[in-house]
């Protein structure tokens, strides 16, 4: 059986390669989308991607993964430093999440060095651009062959 794998990004991350490139580079959705497909195609795991700029979307995508994918790689963006609701889902539907951030959070101003979602994840890829996509992808592909 072929094992699937939820990709989530949250507010703004629609946005990217348009504005800020400074910050999160010249990559769009799309780009990181394609990568993600190519990469998933390698590892033999089926690729979903969701986007929203709605925290209770996001939340309706994380319990709607349950029995229908196998990981959830979520970067939640500006959700990731204020939403409890976010991360009472990823605990409540019990899918093996990675949390992947462009850039290095902790680099950055203090109100982004606090998660709501890092307690509820298997782990966080942070700092890698776009690459960070495919180092989940690939940290899901361990977890599932435990
Ligand atoms: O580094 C990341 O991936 C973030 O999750 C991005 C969020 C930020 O709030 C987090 O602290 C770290 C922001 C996403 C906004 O993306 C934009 C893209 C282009 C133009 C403006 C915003």
């Amino acid at each position: 059986m072929v094992n699937s794998v939820l990709v989530i990004n949250g507010p703004n991350l629609n946005l990217l390669g348009t504005r800020e490139p400074e910050i999160y580079g010249a990559t769009t959705l799309s780009d990181i989308e394609a990568i993600t497909r190519t990469h998933a195609e390698a590892l033999k795991l089926d690729v979903s991607f969701y986007q929203s700029n709605v925290e209770g979307e996001l939340v309706d995508a994380i319990q709607g993964a349950k029995g229908t994918y196998d990981g959830i790689i979520l970067n939640a963006a500006a959700y990731t430093h204020t939403s409890i609701a976010l991360m009472d889902a990823i605990k409540a539907t019990g899918v093996p999440t990675i949390e992947v951030h462009l850039s290095n959070v902790f680099a950055r101003e203090p109100f982004r060095h606090h998660s709501y979602i890092s307690p509820a994840a298997e782990g966080v890829i942070c700092g890698f651009g776009a690459q960070g996509y495919i180092l989940a992808l690939d940290a899901l592909a361990e977890i599932m062959k435990k």
